[in-house]
């Protein structure tokens, strides 16, 4: 069965076509900075927010049918599969992310909600055998809905909550392992408090961390070689995030000795919600090795809640693919479309207007970061604003060679040092990244 007949497969057509179901940016075979554009992207599909997310807010209910002609919950999780695939293969989207319940709800118990979660990736590992472009981006458990995770899951009060979690982990391993999965993602869901009046902060955090140790351990056993990511976030649903940022997340990490198992899954409207920038987070996981994965969205900067917008503005994707290239690229992450269509935009065909609008803003954004670093003025003044630490006192410094006494020393025959300092040139850098953007 066709979910989207009317929709044909999306091609590139360049920036002067004015076809809304074509990319003008997003051309995956052609080779920007040594990779195609589809390797060097990787886009993924979110099962949660385009085969299950129908719209659904606090002041109304869903506006867009994703119950994909079924009315039965083991025959619409199939009708997803399908039309997932459809959209993937209409779309050039090589892989997917999903949590265990968006593959197959949850039913009267654990081990009944296991098996039908087993019938669904029986199925895909069929339909991925029989057309193998379509790979598992990442998966994850969604330990945060159900009542009984209302104190949290890994950080709950109670035990048999925190056994329950890990039931529930441990499946969702299984099933990205089988379906082949890149990634497995850890975002706190529930995994903060309220209020420390009735929190055990000092517990909770061990407790998490004990979890962690016993998923990665436990995935290894039985031969998973992908990432292991934390995606960090301040706040929502609790009042305050364990997994705050990237630097609280790493510090949680170094304490509990994870560092070595654990990257980050960086998703933008995050970043902005800590009040950091997009760049900013990206920059911090670069610089300390963890660079991972992106959950590509935007926030609205009106608007101090997780919009989950699909990202259109270019200069926040230019800066964001910059970090990327110069962390190498994407080994086993890529970007996940944690996107969702706004509600008024309703329609089947919004899905695809909403996926080419993400992927062509990040197309533009990786054409543009190759520009940055090929046109070289911003590297080289970033360069040049440190020489002073390549020669002389500076690289002594470096080298360990100098005490504090040599610097005393040394301070106090040259005299005042403003003069050393020069221009930091961020309105003619900002005219530069214009310049560099609108020449392409
Ligand atoms: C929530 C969020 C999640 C994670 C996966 O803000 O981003 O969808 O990406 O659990
Ligand atoms: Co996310």
């Amino acid at each position: 069965m066709e979910y989207f007949a009317n929709i044909g497969k999306i091609k590139y057509e360049g920036k002067n076509s004015t076809n809304p179901l074509a990319f003008k940016y997003y051309n995956p075979d052609e080779i920007i900075c040594g990779k195609t554009m589809k390797e060097q992207l990787r886009f993924a599909l979110s099962w949660w927010h385009t085969m299950g997310g129908d719209g659904t807010d606090m002041f109304g209910c869903g506006t867009a049918d994703k119950t994909w002609g079924e009315k039965d919950p083991e025959k619409i999780a199939k009708a997803k599969v399908d039309a997932a695939f459809e959209i993937m293969d209409k779309l050039s989207i090589e892989y997917f992310c999903f949590h265990d319940r968006d593959l197959s709800p949850e039913y009267g118990s654990l081990a009944e909600s296991n098996e039908k979660l087993d019938v669904i990736t029986d199925y895909m590992v069929e339909k991925m055998k029989a057309d193998p472009s379509k790979k598992c981006l990442w998966g994850t458990a969604k330990c945060f809905d159900h009542p009984r995770y209302m104190h949290g899951a890994g950080t709950s009060p109670s035990a048999d909550v925190f056994a329950y979690a890990a039931a529930q982990i441990k499946k969702a391993i299984e099933a990205t392992v089988k379906l082949g999965g890149n990634g497995y993602v850890f975002w706190g869901g529930r995994e903060g408090y309220e209020t420390l009046l009735n929190t055990n902060m000092g517990l909770e955090l061990d407790n998490m961390a004990r979890l962690m140790r016993m998923a990665v351990d436990y995935a290894r056993s039985i031969g998973y070689k992908g990432d292991f990511y934390i995606e960090p976030k301040p706040k929502e649903p609790t009042k305050h995030q364990y997994d705050f940022d990237v630097a609280t997340v790493l510090a949680f990490l170094r304490k509990y000795g994870l560092e070595n198992d654990f990257k980050m899954n960086i998703e933008a409207n995050h970043a902005t919600l800590a009040q950091h920038t997009f760049q900013h987070e990206l920059r911090l996981a670069r610089e300390n090795g963890v660079f991972g994965s992106i959950d590509a969205n935007q926030g609205d900067m009106l608007l101090g809640w997780d919009t989950d917008q699909f990202p259109t503005n270019v200069y926040e994707t230019a800066l964001c693919m910059y970090e990327v290239l110069k962390a190498g690229g994407f080994v086993n992450g890529g970007l996940n479309f944690d996107a969702k269509a706004r509600r008024g935009s309703y329609t089947a065909e919004d899905i695809f207007h909403s996926y080419i609008a993400g992927m062509d803003a990040f197309a533009l954004g990786l054409r543009i970061a190759d520009k940055m670093i090929s046109d070289g003025r911003i590297d080289k003044f970033v360069e040049d604003r440190y020489s002073s630490w390549k020669t002389g006192i500076g690289a002594d410094i470096i080298s360990g060679k100098v005490t504090f006494e040599d610097l005393e020393k040394y301070a106090l025959a040259k005299g005042e040092v403003v003069d050393t300092l020069s221009s930091g040139r961020q309105e003619m850098l900002e005219s530069v990244m214009n310049n560099i953007m609108f020449s392409l």
